[in-house]
């Protein structure tokens, strides 16, 4: 066995081979090696550099519980897959579209690509915030003027805005979200060193509020018991419960939020999907919400660009920290400096998805993952399953009446080849419950529910 170290070649031969029993092969191999890195960083001041540099681990991540989330489910998906290499795997896992790019919305990526080849059309950095075209197409298309195109901020996706915003708050506040949640909210608090460790028992960061979202409330949290917190995580249409919050309810919310000097982040990326008339598809419907809320939202749900990637935030100029700074200011000073702007190419795609062609489209590819949606929810209320969500979202959220939901998860994707995401996933309120998403192509999605119904049956 030989290591190099920094200051040279250390060798030592290690008794690992012959007729020595495995057992004590290895323990002679891992003390041998103990012993070479522990003389190695004496020596050295750190450790041998082929095993480690000499950084130390930021140790908010270390506080992570296992990978992502959708990672993780991939993981596993692709486990049984090198296991069962003629399986034939159907996702309803991750909200993913499964759609093409229609014609009026690709001809605006097109135009986007043929502007690069021309001297008179070529444009290189663009704006951080976004290009003004699209600022006001935003502006004029999705929130009738109500929000002024200097508030929008146009990015690679709401995700990344997420990250973003983590940033500018920073270590010092306390974030609070509906459980169960869309996990970033939670792991990018942790992340910044909001929190501390997970406590085992309850499944929760200490430093983050948990807001219980559950049938027994009608999926919105109770508001008046809530501990206060800076920062609010409020995501409706909800993934993963597909729940949708009323008007009436974002009034509580823009009060609550308004008398604790709290700031919502609003996160509307489902909005397109919302079929009910009392449910507003932005928070800014919501009169004074522009003094304590932050939206973000994206296109990746609305137009298929999940992949393409374009995202914009709303950070309203009314909207003020506790020493008046304007937030808009600080988002802005964010956005100049850790992001360049979204690819030109994509911001000519989303001008086209926001004229009205292009938000024909959009209604149409939304009325096609709803159908979608109707399917999951009609089998699971058929094998007599209590179900949740799949009228104003992409997402059917299904009771399991009591099943952990990892093991039902293991269970569906190995006896239907169906893979799905377990509840516990989004926190410990959403353990018992099991999220279909309503993404999949029209056959996948009927062939999955064909196989759900065996499965599943009672
Ligand atoms: N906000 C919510 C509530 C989401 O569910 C998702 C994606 C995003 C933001 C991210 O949108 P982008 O604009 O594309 O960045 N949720 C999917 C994908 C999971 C993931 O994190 O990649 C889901 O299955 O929940």
């Amino acid at each position: 066995y030989e290591m190099t170290s920094v200051t040279g070649v250390q060798t030592c031969a290690l008794p690992i081979s012959g007729t020595a029993p495995t057992d004590l092969r290895m323990l002679y191999l891992s003390v041998a090696i103990q012993g070479l890195l522990g003389a190695n960083a004496l020596t050295t001041g750190r450790s041998s550099r082929i095993e480690m540099s000499g950084v130390a681990r930021n140790a908010n991540m270390g506080k992570l519980q296992a990978g992502y989330l959708f990672p993780e489910i991939g993981k596993r998906r692709n486990a049984y897959l090198e296991k069962n290499p003629d399986a034939n795997i159907i996702s309803l896992g991750i909200g993913d579209t499964t759609q093409p790019v229609p014609d009026h919305i690709l001809a605006g990526l097109t135009t986007g690509v043929s502007n690069l080849g021309a001297k008179a059309t070529y444009t290189g950095y663009g704006a951080e915030q976004g290009v003004g075209a699209l600022r006001a197409k935003i502006s004029e298309a999705l929130y009738d003027g109500r929000i002024s195109p200097e508030e929008v901020f146009v990015s690679d996706g709401s995700k990344c805005d997420i990250g973003r915003l983590q940033m500018m708050f920073g270590n010092q506040v306390k974030s609070a979200v509906q459980d169960p949640s869309y996990p970033v909210y939670v792991d990018t608090s942790v992340m910044m060193g909001q929190t501390k460790l997970m406590d085992d028992a309850s499944k929760q960061y200490e430093g983050i509020v948990y807001m219980k979202c559950g049938p027994e409330n009608g999926f919105f949290p109770d508001l008046d018991s809530a501990e206060r917190a800076d920062v609010v995580y409020f995501c409706s249409p909800n993934n993963p419960t597909g729940a949708a919050a009323t008007k009436e309810q974002l009034t509580k919310l823009v009060a609550w939020a308004k008398e604790r000097g709290s700031i919502i982040v609003f996160d509307a990326a489902y909005a397109p999907f919302i079929r009910s008339k009392d449910v507003p598809k932005s928070i800014y419907e919501i009169p004074g919400a522009e003094e304590v809320a932050i939206e973000v939202n994206s296109l990746s749900k609305y137009a298929g660009f999940t992949g393409v990637r374009l995202g914009w935030t709303i950070v309203p100029k009314a909207l003020k920290f506790a020493d008046g700074t304007p937030v808009a200011n600080d988002y802005n000073r964010v956005m100049c400096t850790a992001f360049n702007g979204a690819s030109n190419i994509v911001q000519a795609g989303a001008l086209a998805a926001l004229e009205p062609a292009g938000l024909a489209e959009i209604e149409k590819l939304i009325d096609y993952y709803m159908g979608n949606a109707k399917i999951l929810k009609d089998t699971m209320l058929d094998l007599g399953f209590k179900v949740h969500g799949g009228d104003n979202a992409p997402y059917v959220f299904v009771d399991l009446e009591g099943k952990s939901s990892w093991d039902m998860f293991s269970e569906l994707l190995e006896t239907a080849e169906v893979v799905t995401i377990p509840g516990a996933g989004f926190g410990p309120g959403g353990e018992g419950f099991l999220r279909l998403s309503a993404f999949a192509p029209r056959d996948a999605c009927e062939e999955a529910c064909t196989r759900l119904r065996k499965a599943m049956a009672k």
